[in-house]
């Protein structure tokens, strides 16, 4: 396999900055994004008040003691997913392997890319470029052969800047790399790991695979390899959502209408449930049965309205299934599918695929 090129980007105190782009007033200045009431948590904070050592998910009422002239704002998040789709757009001119992990953070696999720059440092410092230009904000970026040590090193010369880990580089900087500091590992782990003896990349090292794996299961794993520059996770893109299903294996084989639209029941509310999960709204519904011999059939509708409630979907269910249904034929699964979405965000339809089969 060859070496992948990997770029982790991640904008600057992002919804702080935001703020402080929209109102001068702000500028400079210690402010964090948060509500105001005696029980709400800072969202983010500007550099300004990190100094004071004011931090994201930290209760409004300690940021205050610390720092009392903060200046709390609270958050636009219409603004923010704005800006998102902005920086977004900025990545596709370089690359469409991305993959977002929040509004302001992407994976960009640049190994194959959309110009004609060999080296990934110029395509990450052009994209930073390219962000500032565009949003009046600031990123940072990681750049590396894979994504966890692309992600490690876009926090090293953070605001504004970026850093490289070279292969021959990894060992080195992972060695040295506190335990805390390794990301996927939080506060409880990081303290588990200390009680082991593990303070550092170095000692993580130096644990065996057997003793990881039995103190932390499979992420055991996953840390015994990281430490060892090793990550082969892809840069997934996420494309978008074009249906939600549910379905049903049955223990016995079912013949006959009334005994399939039994099943139909928890079906419709299995369906109605995840559409509600992913906010879906959609225009087909699909019934697909497969017989004892493992043949599909499958017949769908499409309506002129949303089918909106549990009710209409198990009408239309029920429709289905007399049309598709063969008396004397023995069936083992029924499936239900949604499709055809209208009026629904396109962030909505980006939701990872979990109900697809
Ligand atoms: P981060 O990228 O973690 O933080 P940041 O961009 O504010 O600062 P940094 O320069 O260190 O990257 O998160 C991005 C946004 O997500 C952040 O601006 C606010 C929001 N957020 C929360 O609402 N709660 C949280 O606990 C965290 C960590 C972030
Ligand atoms: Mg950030």
């Amino acid at each position: 396999m060859s070496i992948r090129k990997i770029i982790h980007i991640d904008m600057d105190a992002f919804f702080a900055s935001v703020e402080q782009r929209d109102n001068p007033s702000l500028a400079g200045k210690p402010i964090a994004v948060g509500g105001q009431s005696h029980r709400s948590v800072i969202a983010t904070a500007s550099y300004e008040a990190r100094v004071f050592g004011v931090r994201s998910a930290m209760p409004t009422v300690k940021a205050r003691q610390l720092c009392p002239e903060l200046v709390i704002v609270p958050g636009r998040m219409a603004v923010y997913r704005e800006v998102s789709e902005q920086i977004r757009a900025v990545f596709k001119h370089y690359t469409d392997i991305i993959e977002p992990l929040s509004l302001d953070e992407a994976y960009l696999d640049v190994t194959e890319n959309k110009t004609s720059q060999r080296y990934a440092t110029r395509i990450a410092q052009s994209i930073l470029k390219k962000i500032t230009k565009d949003t009046h904000l600031t990123a940072s970026a990681g750049i590396s052969y894979n994504k966890f040590l692309a992600k490690m090193a876009s926090d090293i010369n953070k605001p504004n800047g970026f850093y490289v880990i070279r292969p021959e580089q990894a060992a080195r900087f992972l060695e040295s790399l506190p335990i805390e500091k390794f990301h996927g590992i939080g506060r409880s782990t990081a303290g588990k790991m200390h009680g082991l003896g593990i303070t550092d990349g170095l000692s993580l090292k130096a644990a065996s695979k057997v003793l990881l794996v039995q103190e932390f299961g499979r992420r055991g794993q996953f840390f015994y390899d990281i430490v060892r520059g090793h990550d082969p996770r892809e840069v997934k893109t996420s494309r978008l959502r074009k249906s939600i299903g549910a379905e049903r294996t049955f223990n016995e084989n079912r013949q006959g209408i009334n005994a399939l639209e039994q099943e139909l029941i928890p079906l419709v509310a299995k369906l109605a449930e995840r559409m509600k999960a992913a906010q879906l709204l959609g225009q087909t519904l699909s019934l697909k049965l497969k017989t004892a011999d493992f043949q599909i059939h499958s017949r769908s509708i499409t309506l002129e309205q949303n089918l909106e409630t549990e009710e209409a979907l198990h009408y239309w269910a029920k429709q289905l299934l007399q049309r598709l249904i063969q008396e004397h034929c023995m069936y083992r699964l029924v499936g239900l599918q949604l499709s055809n979405f209208k009026n629904v965000s396109a962030e909505n339809q980006q939701m990872p695929l979990l109900f697809d089969e």
